[in-house]
């Protein structure tokens, strides 16, 4: 495959309803997308980072730099025998997996629609119905969150994900857990404690969650190690997993039983699927995590939750909780079951809506 011509965009998209986690709230999402054309085809990507550095390093901005300064120019004109010859590339970029995995991916969604296959055919994916669970920000007072979880029950959602921080975390999961004692509920962190907050860390354990999400630092895995020693309650990696070699060291070390596989964070299909291929080796169950993507990073998360080691409900869910309109046709939807039934036709199986797509645009750039 031979690219030809790649056009990287920002569009603005408001949320539904804010998403507020320990680093912050998101109102409007700054979402930058790379469409790569190849072989006559036209194929999709998304970067996933959040608007500020706090989740990660990445940004809108950095995206677009890397993208149009080193990744593009890269690889325009040249020849790729596979979408996974794109990876190895941009070996020599330190980090940045966020707009890595955005113009490789569109790349496999090229590449799924020249052998006239569903993408997550090719990438070897066998689950054809994914469970589905929602993550749940922080909400200004308890009982708005009681009644958003309870929503979310009846929509069908099969695990429910609650953020935490210092401040709001055990009194809003003691009322979580008496209000719905037997619900697949966990709890997500992102980075807001220390080993300092042992103490609290270990009441966790009270309320049997499935898993507590990055309780600790970002980039760490041996506190983490000590924390999982201390706590019954099992640990899932989401911020400090940025591809295999960090998954089989954190395994190796026990600083958690289950990983959050999310295709920006550890920079693509061909990174995701050695992350999977380690932990599956080792019979650790992987979920595909959420960025609040529009349809077409939602579009690729679907994809990727096809694969046989992701046997837990992921953040993947229906476009209506985060938009108005989706920018892709049709939109995800969710059955009264709590799963995504995945797409049969060639490619990324949910078609990018060119006009909703333009009038979101703020900023455009064509190379090639
Ligand atoms: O830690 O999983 C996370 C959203 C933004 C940044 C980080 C995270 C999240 C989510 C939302 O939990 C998942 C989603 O619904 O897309
Ligand atoms: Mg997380």
């Amino acid at each position: 495959m031979k690219i030809n011509r790649v056009e990287i965009r920002e569009i603005r998209l408001p949320l539904v309803h804010f998403f507020e986690t320990s680093f912050g709230r998101t109102t409007v999402r700054r979402i930058v997308l790379v469409r790569t054309e190849a072989e006559g085809l036209t194929g999709w990507g998304e970067v996933t980072c959040g608007e500020d550095p706090f989740y990660s390093h990445e940004t809108p901005e950095t995206a677009w730099h890397i993208l149009r300064d080193f990744l593009i120019p890269w690889s325009l004109g040249k020849e790729f025998a596979s979408a996974a010859d794109i990876a190895p590339s941009f070996k020599l970029i330190r980090g940045h997996n966020m707009a890595k995995a955005a113009l490789e991916n569109s790349l496999w969604d090229v590449e799924a629609q020249m052998k006239g296959v569903p993408l997550w055919k090719l990438l070897g994916g066998t689950l054809q119905e994914i469970p589905c669970g929602v993550s749940i920000g922080i909400q200004n007072t308890v009982e708005e969150l009681v009644e958003k979880i309870q929503r979310e029950l009846d929509a069908g959602y099969q695990r429910i994900k609650v953020k935490i921080k210092p401040g709001w975390d055990i009194e809003v999961l003691d009322r979580i857990h008496s209000k719905f004692p037997r619900i697949a509920l966990m709890a997500d962190a992102n980075s807001a404690y220390t080993l300092a907050d042992l103490p609290r860390l270990k009441l966790l354990d009270r309320f049997y969650l499935m898993m507590v999400e990055q309780p600790l630092g970002w980039e760490d895995l041996i506190d983490h190690a000590k924390l999982q020693r201390e706590i019954a309650t099992p640990i899932c990696l989401d911020e400090s997993i940025h591809g295999a070699d960090d998954a089989r060291k954190a395994l190796e070390i026990g600083a958690g039983k289950i990983i959050n596989v999310k295709l920006g964070r550890v920079g693509g299909y061909t990174s995701a699927r050695q992350v999977h291929d380690v932990c599956r080796a080792k019979k650790v169950p992987v979920w595909c995590g959420g960025m609040l993507e529009s349809g077409i990073g939602r579009a690729h998360n679907i994809a990727l939750s096809t694969l046989p080691g992701f046997t837990l409900p992921g953040d993947v869910s229906a476009s209506k909780r985060y938009w108005t309109e989706d920018i892709i046709d049709p939109e995800v939807t969710v059955s009264a079951q709590g799963t995504i039934h995945v797409p049969q036709s060639a490619g990324l199986g949910y078609a990018p809506n060119l006009e909703r797509i333009e009038k979101a645009t703020v900023r455009k750039e064509v190379f090639g």
